[in-house]
């Protein structure tokens, strides 16, 4: 029998699904997965376009939901690709970036969850610092491979606990703390 949800996360990134509901797991929130390839406004803001990917998606599923949207910011290209993560990725990839960076390698991953259901529409950040790695080291999604967390030696990708300590680990911390009292 299919099991029902209360909660569910929307998105066309099936990782960014299997690692929040890892972590909303040990927060005791049990969430399904809405696969669809939302639409995205073009802003300089995570926030905005996180905003605008949650009422989109309230509109389309009609149930209580939460999306995610994340930027890698990079101090040496002024915070790219940022916003635009993810078609950097496609396009340039891992190695891509590598190519573009010199001596500072000093970057940040940012993570915003928005939940939204018919009265509520609140948001939540996560942040973590660390930097670009000179090559691609271990095997993981997205920007694993190339992103080592401050006080680390190990890419993402390398590490075993990254779901306790990632940029999505802290946004979703603080949604869950809001969302157990709301
Ligand atoms: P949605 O359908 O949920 O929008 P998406 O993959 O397009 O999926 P984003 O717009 O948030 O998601 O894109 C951010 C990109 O940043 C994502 O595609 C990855 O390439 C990268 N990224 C985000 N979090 C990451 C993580 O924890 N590890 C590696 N790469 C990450």
């Amino acid at each position: 029998m299919r099991k029902s949800f209360d909660l569910f996360f929307v998105s066309s990134n099936i990782h960014k699904y299997h690692e929040a509901k890892n972590i909303l797991d040990s927060f005791g929130i049990h969430i399904g997965f809405l696969k669809s390839d939302l639409d995205e406004i073009q802003s300089n803001s995570l926030h905005d376009i996180a905003t605008f990917k949650a009422t989109n998606a309230f509109s389309k599923f009609k149930k209580p939901l939460i999306i995610e949207d994340d930027g890698l910011f990079i101090d040496d290209l002024q915070g790219f690709p940022g916003p635009y993560s993810s078609y950097a990725f496609k396009t340039i990839g891992n190695k891509g970036i590598l190519n573009l960076l010199k001596n500072n390698r000093k970057a940040k991953f940012v993570s915003i969850i928005t939940y939204c259901d018919k009265l509520n529409l609140e948001s939540f950040d996560g942040k973590l610092n660390g930097r670009i790695s000179k090559t691609e080291k271990g095997k993981n999604w997205g920007y694993d491979p190339i992103f080592i967390p401050n006080n680390s030696k190990k890419t993402f990708a390398e590490i075993q606990n990254k779901n306790k300590l990632s940029h999505r680990f802290k946004a979703l911390k603080k949604f869950s703390k809001w969302y157990l009292h709301k």
